[in-house]
């Protein structure tokens, strides 16, 4: 086994966050890497955070950080920001309190942009959580600017999603993502000491129940994170969440449909790789776009063409036979 595998099992901090730099960076040692850290994942519980700029998940991660370690948990935070070109540990700290939860050994928290994650953000987010959970933590939260797909991607990999949303002033709640909407399992609306709390509550809960699906009715908690209140409503809620989604076989669907696009992203990943490396080498692709430019040759057939070239499919149907 790696060196730098078996320290993290051990619980070696700056192990997990050189691992974690591997993923981001895509380092080719990384796949070896992972490959031995996945018998050791699987145990942790991801709860994904999201909302828009400025609603307060951060606030919100650093009160669950707090009662969560009251009940002598070991928790990973990984912060999401697909608008930042920044990664590491520092950006997640700047505005609130979170660097006194850094200091605590318990507690591991890292921020990731965009930069250097060549493979997507979504992609390494989701090995930065395997390593967290091989590291041992019970819990995983994951903060994500809900920005845009990129977010709504990330919240796929979690157990339990949690949609932050503030008090909708003058605007109805009415032009909330559709997207967003669907993805809660507890909706929060956090300032709740600022005007429009309750409006916005009746409106979230009205929509709720029109929908009437059956299975788990999201609740709407009120908090006001920077005073501490709420938060452990909020906990309360996360806890019947879980229980529920393991309770109700829901647990286990969605982590093996998880582990399904996971493969097939993989496979994905692979043949796109095979494919560009391939071309690379043997086609020149300079001169085939500018003949499409031209209109010599249009990309539909050049893009069959270039595959009957590299006899990629050929090959693999005659090993078979
Ligand atoms: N009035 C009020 N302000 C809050 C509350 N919670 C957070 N804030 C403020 O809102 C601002 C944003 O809080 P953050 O926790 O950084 O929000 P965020 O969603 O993590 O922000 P981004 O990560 O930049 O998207 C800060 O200035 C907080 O002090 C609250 O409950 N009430
Ligand atoms: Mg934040």
């Amino acid at each position: 086994m790696h060196q730098l595998v078996t320290d993290l099992l051990n619980g070696n901090r700056r192990a997990a966050a050189r691992m974690i730099s591997h993923v981001e960076n895509d380092d080719l040692i990384k796949r070896e890497l992972l490959k031995e850290l996945y018998p050791h994942t699987g145990k942790a519980y991801l709860i994904g955070i999201t909302g828009a700029p400025g609603s307060g998940k951060s606030s919100l991660v650093d009160c669950l950080l707090q009662e969560m370690r009251n009940d002598g948990l070991k928790i990973g935070v990984i912060a999401v920001d697909p608008t930042s070109p920044f990664s590491g540990g520092a950006i997640l700290g700047d505005r609130i309190r979170m660097q006194d939860h850094a200091l605590d050994h318990n507690i591991f928290i890292r921020s990731m942009g965009t930069r250097g994650s060549l493979g997507g953000l979504s992609r390494s987010t989701r090995e930065a959580i395997q390593v967290l959970d091989a590291f041992g933590k019970d819990i995983i939260l994951i903060e994500t600017v809900g920005v845009g797909q990129s977010e709504v991607d990330i919240v796929k990999t979690a157990d339990t999603t949690v949609v932050v949303l503030t008090p909708a002033g003058g605007d109805s709640v009415q032009t909330i993502k559709a997207g967003i909407m669907e993805i809660a399992d507890i909706f929060v609306i956090n300032k709740a000491d600022l005007p429009g709390t309750e409006r916005t509550t009746t409106e979230i809960n009205v929509m709720l129940d029109m929908k009437k699906e059956g299975g788990w009715r999201p609740p709407v908690v009120q908090t006001v994170s920077v005073q501490n209140k709420g938060i452990n409503y909020l906990w309360e809620s996360l806890q019947e969440h879980r229980i529920y989604m393991q309770e109700s076989g829901t647990l286990e669907n969605i982590r093996l449909e998880r582990v399904k696009r996971e493969l097939t992203d993989q496979v994905e990943f692979l043949l796109k790789n095979s494919v560009w490396n391939q071309v690379k080498e043997e086609i020149k692709l300079d001169r085939l776009v500018e003949e499409i430019a031209r209109r010599e040759k249009d990309p539909y057939s050049a893009a069959s063409e270039l595959l009957d070239k590299l006899n990629i499919f050929e090959q693999k149907a005659g090993e078979d036979g």
